[in-house]
């Protein structure tokens, strides 16, 4: 599964502080394909659906009201194992867990603001990139 593909996003505290450059380079220089890129603000309408597995949790309101906070960066990534392996280099949810070395464990500190999105399977993935991309808007 060379082609394998994901969805990762950018949030807007990351945006806002300045790591989408470092952020890209990492994925980059790891040996991902940045097939898709877009920089969008998310409608609520939007957020509740990238985020409707956890609508019944009780951060649901916050993390819509975040996510939709200011403009984020869009992506899909192609390589082998990239699902796991950018779940690898963005590190634990809570960034206080978060290893040295990882997107989280080096930039964040909280679990509201940990900067990166990344799919966690292969069917969220494929829901999240149909969510965000056009087929025509992604580079084959
Ligand atoms: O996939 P990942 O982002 O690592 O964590 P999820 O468990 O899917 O939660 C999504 C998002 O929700 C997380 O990145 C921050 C926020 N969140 C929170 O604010 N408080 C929690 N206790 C758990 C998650
Ligand atoms: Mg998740």
């Amino acid at each position: 599964v060379d082609k394998e593909r994901t969805f990762c996003m950018i949030k807007p505290e990351g945006v806002a502080r300045g790591l989408v450059g470092e952020i890209l380079t990492r994925i980059e220089h790891k040996g991902y394909r940045i097939v898709a890129l877009k920089m969008l603000r998310l409608t609520r309408e939007m957020a509740e659906k990238h985020y409707a597995e956890h609508r019944e949790k009780p951060f649901f309101r916050e993390l819509v009201e975040h996510i939709t906070s200011g403009p984020v960066i869009a992506m899909v990534l192609e390589g082998p194992g990239v699902i796991s392996g950018l779940r690898k280099l963005m590190g634990a949810t809570n960034p206080q867990e978060a290893a040295p070395g990882t997107i989280r464990g080096d930039y964040a500190l909280e679990t509201g603001q940990n900067i990166i999105h990344g799919a966690d399977s292969l069917a969220s993935a494929e829901r999240e990139i149909n969510l965000y991309f056009r087929p025509e808007e992604i580079m084959g």
